[in-house]
């Protein structure tokens, strides 16, 4: 194929506009086609008009170049925050759901504050009379309920926005209220945490992506008490890491689970859990810890999931809390993005989660959040 042939763009050519073939440099750098001048003299001539061309076109490499801009186009506001893994959160976050004035709300709903939780620490562990523990029951079935319907819509495409509007709405349709909603200012309804996000990943309007894990995590509270739960799910296929590291992590939650009876310390289970994580070349999060669970969204205990950890306490009937354990391929540490909320790895590796909320009973334990066991992890 030839060149196009283009005549002179110098608006006083003294030859006539002849056919042209030098090129003016930056136009060829910039990607503008057309910009031949019959020689030097031609370009420099028309120099001063010609360049305004150039800047024509810098809007698009400002944005091409800016921080602020993901490489598809999308908003991410902590544009030179350096980010330990490919993830970038994708703004600007949808407005604020409304709640229905006849949904009973927890007391941080308005304020942010769970003033109740703070002036409660340190107590001890809450025994559930029988009817609470009926009540608990109860609200944790429909919790299982709403994380059953957002992990039914999971597919590429969908934003973590969405499955957000889905659980607030499968909330409020089941008379409750979402239980992270502005707790400690927590500004949506679920956690939804993909990939290297260890947990607590705010949704947004970042599309799934085939091959993505992504972590709900539900909490849901009606007639007084909270529920609280999590699994992780694959989007379409996933490598064989993923695979390993999310049966790994349900691994270490079921087998934790066998430990819980009357008289069982909390600080064995972390006994069980890390080893298990380490023989799938696994590492078990520190930083954030499973939890009592009742009328509070987060009270004593606070249950380690690592081995040689320092917990207080000894498991009593009527007690209500989660196991929780955040399992990461790589390092064991965490970092925040600038959000406060969103928790990574530290290397960018993936890291995988599920919860249950417990109750121990005078023989054992009842898993109150259980659901269908997961075809896709044996
Ligand atoms: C509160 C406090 C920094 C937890 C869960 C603790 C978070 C960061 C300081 C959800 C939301 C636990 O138990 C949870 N998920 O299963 N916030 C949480 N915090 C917190
Ligand atoms: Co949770
Ligand atoms: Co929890």
């Amino acid at each position: 194929m030839s060149a196009p042939v283009v005549s002179c763009q110098s608006s006083s050519c003294p030859n006539g506009h002849p056919p042209s073939r030098l090129e003016c440099p930056t136009c060829h750098k910039l990607g503008i086609t057309g910009s031949f001048f019959c020689g030097q003299e031609c370009f420099k001539a028309n120099w001063k008009t010609h360049k305004i061309v150039h800047d024509l076109v810098t809007p698009r490499q400002t944005l091409l170049n800016d921080p602020n801009i993901n490489k598809d186009g999308t908003f991410n506001p902590f544009g030179t925050f350096k980010f330990t893994g490919p993830l970038r959160p994708v703004y600007p976050l949808s407005p604020r759901r409304p709640v229905p004035d006849h949904i009973v709300r927890p007391d941080y709903a308005e304020t942010g504050i769970p003033t109740s939780e703070n002036r409660r620490a340190g107590q001890p562990p809450k025994i559930l009379t029988l009817e609470e523990q009926e009540t608990m029951r109860n609200v944790c079935k429909l919790s299982r309920e709403i994380l059953d319907l957002a992990a039914a819509a999971i597919r590429p495409g969908i934003t973590t926005d969405e499955l957000d509007e889905i659980v607030h709405n499968a909330s409020i349709e089941r008379g409750g209220y979402p239980s992270p909603l502005n707790y400690r200012n927590y500004p949506k309804s679920v956690c939804t945490s993909i990939n290297e996000v260890i947990c607590h990943g705010i949704p947004d309007k970042r599309k799934l992506q085939e091959g993505d894990i992504v972590n709900i995590d539900v909490s849901f509270y009606k007639d007084g008490f909270h529920s609280d739960l999590n699994e992780t799910y694959p989007v379409g296929q996933v490598d064989e890491d993923s695979k390993r590291l999310m049966r790994t992590a349900r691994k270490t939650l079921d087998e934790s689970i066998k430990l819980c009876k009357p008289g069982a310390l909390f600080r064995d289970l972390g006994k069980t859990i890390e080893p298990i994580a380490r023989q799938n070349g696994c590492s078990v999060v520190r930083t954030y810890c499973g939890h009592g669970i009742n009328d509070l969204f987060h009270p004593a205990p606070s249950i380690p999931h690592y081995a040689k950890n320092k917990a207080i306490g000894t498991m009593r009937p009527g007690m209500t809390f989660t196991i929780e354990p955040m399992i990461n391929l790589g390092h064991w540490d965490l970092e925040h993005w600038p959000d406060n909320w969103t928790a990574t790895t530290i290397d960018g590796k993936r890291s995988a989660q599920f919860e249950e909320t417990l109750l121990i009973t005078e023989t054992g334990v009842e898993v109150l959040t259980a659901g269908k066991p997961r075809e896709d992890l044996q």
